[in-house]
């Protein structure tokens, strides 16, 4: 057994009293009354999911087990000659808890360098699908059609099930799925955009240097690939993408089943693909512009056109933030800190967008928050590295996202999470209990 796993079941086992104890003896506790414009707008702010992977502060933003996101990228092992740290241990430390000793790493980044080979019959499958599809379809026909190997259903349908042990196997089959993501986006970004040429893996590299090897982008994207994993790998587990995937698992359906349904919320525009959507909004606006440099005049004019016209603006406003996202902020401060970068035009647009666009939404007065999400910068760095083609950066997303994802659900089997059943109500309940019928 790996030291991963070994340090994974004594915290589970560790852990696991703590939740009997509360469901033996609090069932009863109350966390909150639900209104009617809960139940009617999508069950905002109640509390009815558990997880200790992460937690977002409406102020403060997102902690990742408890540490921040630069407190993170601090406390974890770096990469040789890179300032950022492994994916993989960002992995370890999801799963446990705990910061891994460089040892405990480079134990991982081996892991997955045996689990990495994309399957043949995936290969197939992309292959097969029209090239015009987009590269979320593509990216999640590829995590279902894996499940013929999952090792979860196959242990399930040999009738050895054993609710103690079940998370064992989620554990290989959420291993086997991280180590081949990465490949797979590759393996789709260069079939569909790069003329069909493809990239073999370097076995000397991390999870996030031979992502970036495989795209076929030469330094700092490697970094740029270690930093976007691990900054959009987990929100809490309200949000679609992540609370999709916990759903479809609660039914003792396979890692594949669950991850493919989070990846198919994740390429909504109003969760994952609005990365798309700012990107395409920005160029349009400089398009427009004739390569003119915008003035707050015309480029407020042209938010207030967006917004008079029915559509939100693309990568402001959250469900829970009411600041400023610490991912934005992680993004713009590598911008900032990367010659080139800094002075490109396309993030200077961004720049005069994160002045402008809090007072026009403020002045708009509906979105309860007029600050900008991870969505609205991570585009540029992707565009000023060459990845142009702006429908494929939610697959960016959906890599680091399966981190927190397949971590949280690895948890859900360890401490025997029931199958999700929300109550619902009819509209004459609702006007009954609001007095008017
Ligand atoms: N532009 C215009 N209007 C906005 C807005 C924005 N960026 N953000 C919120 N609003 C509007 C909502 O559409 C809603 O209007 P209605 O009352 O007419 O329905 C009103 O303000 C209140 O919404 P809210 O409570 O502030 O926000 P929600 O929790 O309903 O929605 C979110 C959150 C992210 C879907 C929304 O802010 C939005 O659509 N933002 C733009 C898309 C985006 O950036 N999504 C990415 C989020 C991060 C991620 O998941 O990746």
């Amino acid at each position: 057994m790996s030291t991963l796993k070994q340090v994974l079941a004594q915290k589970i086992a560790e852990h696991r009293p703590r939740t009997t104890k509360l469901v033996k003896e609090f069932s009863d506790v109350s966390l909150g009354e639900v209104n009617i414009g809960q139940a009617i707008g999508g069950a905002r702010g109640i509390k009815c999911l558990v997880t200790d992977i992460s937690y977002l502060d409406p102020m403060e933003g997102i902690r990742f087990r408890g540490k921040t996101i630069p407190e993170t990228f601090e406390a974890l092992p770096k990469v040789p000659g890179s300032e950022y740290p492994y994916v993989e241990a960002f992995w370890w430390m999801l799963l446990t808890g705990d910061v891994p000793t460089m040892e405990q790493t480079l134990e991982v980044v081996e892991d997955w360098k045996q689990r990495a080979q994309i399957p043949q019959y995936v290969i197939d499958v992309l292959r097969a699908l029209p090239r015009d599809s987009h590269p979320m379809a593509m990216f999640s026909s590829a995590i279902l059609a894996m499940q013929r190997d999952s090792v979860f259903a196959k242990t399930y349908s040999s009738g050895k099930f054993n609710k103690m042990t079940c998370w064992e196997d989620m554990y290989e089959d959420a291993s086997n799925m991280m180590a081949k993501l990465g490949p797979i986006g590759a393996y789709i970004y260069r079939m569909k955009y790069m003329g069909d040429t493809h990239i073999a893996a370097d076995p000397d590299l991390d999870m996030g240097g031979n992502f970036a090897h495989m795209m076929g982008i030469p330094a700092p994207y490697d970094n740029v690939a270690r930093m976007y994993f691990i900054i959009h790998s987990d929100h809490e587990s309200g949000n679609v993408s992540a609370h999709a995937t916990h759903l479809v698992a609660s039914a003792l359906s396979d890692a594949y089943y669950a991850y493919s349904a989070g990846i198919n919320g994740l390429a909504g525009p109003l969760h994952g693909l609005a990365n798309e959507e700012v990107l395409r909004w920005t160029q349009n606006f400089m398009s427009h512009l004739g390569g003119e440099v915008p003035t707050e005049e015309g480029l407020k004019k042209a938010l207030w056109d967006t917004l008079n016209s029915g559509q939100v603006i693309p990568g402001y406003g959250h469900a829970v933030l009411r600041k400023t996202d610490p991912r934005y902020t992680t993004q713009r401060e590598f911008c900032l800190k990367t010659e080139g970068l800094k002075d490109y035009p396309l993030f200077k647009l961004v720049s005069m967008i994160f002045e402008v666009a809090p007072g026009v939404l403020t002045e708009h007065g509906k979105a309860k928050n007029p600050w900008p999400n991870v969505d609205a910068q991570s585009g540029v760095i992707q565009w000023y590295y060459g990845v142009t083609q702006y429908e494929f950066y939610t697959v960016l997303f959906g890599i680091g996202r399966a981190l927190g994802c397949l971590a949280n659900i690895t948890w859900d089997r360890a401490l025997g999470y029931g199958i999700e059943r929300p109550k619902s109500v009819t509209t004459e309940m609702l006007e009954k209990a609001a007095g008017i019928k």
